[in-house]
Parts: C-alpha cells; sequence; structure tokens
C-alpha cells in the first residue's frame, strides 16, 4: 500500500491534490464536486469583501497546449464562501480545506482577511497576491514593497495558518528577493504559482484575440505552464526556510506532472486547467497515476522523493 499523506502545519491530506482556485470552485454546486471527488483537500474561489459580477464574456478559451482566461475575479464575495464553510466544517470536522482571499486594494486584502480572522473558520488562508486579470491593477507580488506591507499589515492581526499564492517569477534575483522577503514571516506556506499574466492568443480564421478583456490579454495556464511551475517550486524550496510549505501549481495534467512536483520539492499539488477540461473525476485517474509511477520508481510515500530531483 502506497502512502499517499502530506502535511502543512499541523493540517494532515490523504493525498496532495487539490483544485487550483477558480477552477471548480465559485459556488455550492461546484464545491460540493470537489468534496465528492478523490481529491485530498480543496480551495474556494478567491473572495472578495463584496460579490463581483469579473470581466465581459468570453473570458476563457481552451487552447491546444492549456488555456487563457481573463475572468476579472467573479465571485460570490467572501460572507458565501464562509457560509459554505461553516457547513462543510460542522459536516467534516477532520477535514481541513483552504480559502482564497484577494482585495483590488490593500485596504480590501486587510477587510477580507479580518472577515475570516473573525470567523469560525479553521482551515487554512491563502491570500492571492499575483491575479492578473483586473484592469489597471497589477499583480502585487511583483511589486516588492508592496508585498512588504500587505504582509507586515496581515501578520499584525492574523493568526490562522496563512499562506501567498504567488505569480511566476522568471529571474533567479527574483526570487533571492521574493524569498528573502517571504522568510521574515510566519508563513505556512506559498502557492507557486498562479497563470503566467498577460499572455495572447490569437484566432487564426479571424486574426481577433480570443478573449475580450484587457484586449484579449489573460492569464496562461495548463502544459504552457509546466516547466516554470517546476521551476518556480524548486527555486523557492532551495530558497525558503524548510517549515515554509509549497504547493505546486501550473501544468498538472497526468500523475507524472503531480510527481514532478514533488520531486521539485511541492507538498501539495493543484489542478486548474485539466480540471476545467476534465471535470474532478481527473482527481482519481491522477492518483492512479502517481502511484503507479511511485511504484515505477520504487517508491512508498511522497518524502521519499520529494526535493530529491537530481541535476547534471
Ligand atoms: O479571476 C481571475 O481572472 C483570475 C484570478 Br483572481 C487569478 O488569480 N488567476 C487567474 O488566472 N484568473
Amino acid at each position: 500500500m502506497l502512502d499517499l499523506t502530506t502535511t502543512i502545519g499541523n493540517y494532515t491530506f490523504a493525498n496532495p491534490l487539490m483544485n487550483a482556485s477558480g477552477v471548480n470552485c465559485f459556488d455550492k454546486d461546484e464545491l460540493d464536486a470537489m468534496v465528492a471527488s478523490a481529491s485530498g483537500s480543496m480551495v474556494t474561489k478567491s473572495a472578495t469583501v463584496k460579490p463581483r459580477p469579473g470581466n465581459p464574456e468570453p473570458r476563457y478559451a481552451d487552447l491546444t497546449l492549456g488555456s487563457i482566461n481573463s475572468m476579472g475575479l467573479p465571485n460570490l464575495g467572501i460572507d458565501y464562501y464562509l457560509d459554505y464553510v461553516a457547513t462543510y466544517q460542522a459536516a467534516h470536522p477532520a477535514d481541513a480545506i483552504f480559502m482564497s482571499i484577494v482585495g483590488t486594494t490593500f485596504d480590501d486584502n486587510i477587510a477580507v482577511a479580518h472577515r475570516i480572522q473573525d470567523s469560525d473558520f479553521a482551515g487554512l488562508t491563502e491570500i492571492n497576491l499575483s491575479c492578473p486579470n483586473v484592469p489597471g491593477e497589477p499583480q502585487t507580488a511583483y511589486d516588492p514593497a508592496q508585498t512588504v506591507k500587505i504582509l507586515d499589515a496581515l501578520f499584525s492581526f492574523f493568526t490562522k495558518p496563512l499562506g501567498v499564492k504567488l505569480p511566476p517569477f522568471f529571474d533567479l534575483a527574483q526570487f533571492d528577493q521574493m524569498a528573502a522577503i517571504l522568510n521574515r514571516y510566519p508563513l505556512a506556506f506559498i502557492n507557486t504559482m498562479n497563470s503566467i499574466g498577460n499572455g495572447l492568443m490569437i484566432d487564426a480564421e479571424t486574426d481577433t484575440a480570443l478573449i475580450k478583456p484587457k484586449g484579449g490579454f489573460g492569464g496562461i495556464g495548463g502544459a504552457y505552464a509546466k516547466p516554470i511551475a517546476l521551476a518556480n517550486v524548486r527555486a523557492f524550496r532551495q530558497r525558503l526556510n524548510s517549515n515554509i510549505r509549497i504547493i505546486g501549481t501550473g501544468g498538472v495534467h497526468t500523475g507524472r506532472d503531480v510527481y514532478e512536483l514533488i520531486l521539485c520539492g511541492a507538498d501539495m499539488v493543484q489542478v486548474g486547467t485539466a480540471l476545467h477540461q476534465e471535470g474532478p473525476q481527473i482527481f482519481a485517474r491522477l492518483l492512479t497515476e502517481l502511484q503507479a509511477e511511485m511504484t515505477r520508481k520504487g517508491y512508498t510515500n511522497l518524502p521519499e522523493f520529494r526535493g530529491a530531483l537530481k541535476t547534471l
């Protein structure tokens, strides 16, 4: 029997798989489908203080090797998700889940975090510092000073387990700089990475951008993202304090993809584009494939190969 359990802080999960925020987690029906799936946990859609309709459609497109989206943070508001997780916790007291929160301003980030702090939510909170799709708003974590300002403010009052969702970084100096900042805080985890912001895809017949918002610019996910996600997980694992866990997200379509993110140092693994395309039954397939890969390599649990990437 293989042991797929994994931990973040004091929480243990039956397996490392979960959805990426934004996929299959908008409302009760989608979240209930996650509960019914083989995933080890789940996260709710990034929630703002008030509900938001998001950007005009079309705002998502499937691509040959992934997806492009500019959803624009459509969500039902923090109260909706707090209600959902309260009901969930009452029914599943032993099973931890994640709530994702986000603000489009500094004050809103703090306000929405206060709502979680003041609630009975007993799971893990992920603050999204990397939404690429709100017109006029930069991705917070690309601004080190703003990141410090938000984390300073959050940790002045937030006492529940907290992690940050990061955008992809591309330069080793950026990894050094961001890891040095993150290591200053009692973070339970980081989640790397969000979609690759502000890509552009064009319809070959009509020469038109595939999605409507922001002149066609949107976040790229799926197979396009995998090598960048592997590098981000690896680079942060090499730089972060060992007690900061890593959720690896980007380009997971097979059990081998899950295995490789763990090989780079991931403690949990999220599925975005492929979950959107295949539905929550993907988790059972990924678990079967992950177990087959572990058996092929002679491993019986995740710590045996976590971070064990070989280099030449
Ligand atoms: O809602 C979105 O447009 C969105 C968000 Br908040 C995010 O963090 N990442 C993404 O690809 N889309």
